[in-house]
């Protein structure tokens, strides 16, 4: 084999490698930021409301419940405030996620907030837990 065809397959293969392994490196990301992230957490996702809001916007538990939201700020940074039940984590930075983990001692529905200036509809950026007998 001469030294240029050594050359091209190498190329090749450094293609194929890329090729396959883009998607496999989005693949685990999610699998490591998702829903998967730990059993007993709500992968909660922040985006600005422009981007679709928080997803989900609406969190359902069982009155009595240890809840444990795992929150990314995807897009820019946000915050995360619920309350009602003390519960706050402070700036998220772009990128990252924080945990808040309270008890829902009490049925009915409750807003949670973004506590930071993240876009012009910031005041517009909230969800409803649901906490249910
Ligand atoms: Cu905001």
């Amino acid at each position: 084999m001469s030294a240029v065809k050594r050359v091209e397959r190498l190329a090749v293969a450094i293609v194929l490698l890329i090729v396959a392994g883009v998607p496999a490196a989005v693949f685990s990301y999610q699998a490591m930021r998702g829903p998967g992230t730990r059993a007993d957490e709500v992968f909660v996702v922040a985006r600005t409301v422009e981007r679709g809001g928080f997803s989900p916007a609406r969190i359902v538990v069982k009155q009595g419940q240890r809840v444990r939201l795992r929150i990314l700020a995807e897009d820019v940074t946000h915050g995360f405030q619920l309350l009602h039940f003390g519960a706050d984590a402070g700036a998220i930075k772009t990128g990252t996620t924080k945990v808040v983990e309270f008890t829902a001692g009490k049925t009915g529905e409750f807003p949670f907030y973004c506590s930071v200036r993240c876009s012009a509809l910031h005041m517009a950026l909230m969800g409803t837990l649901i906490v249910e007998p």
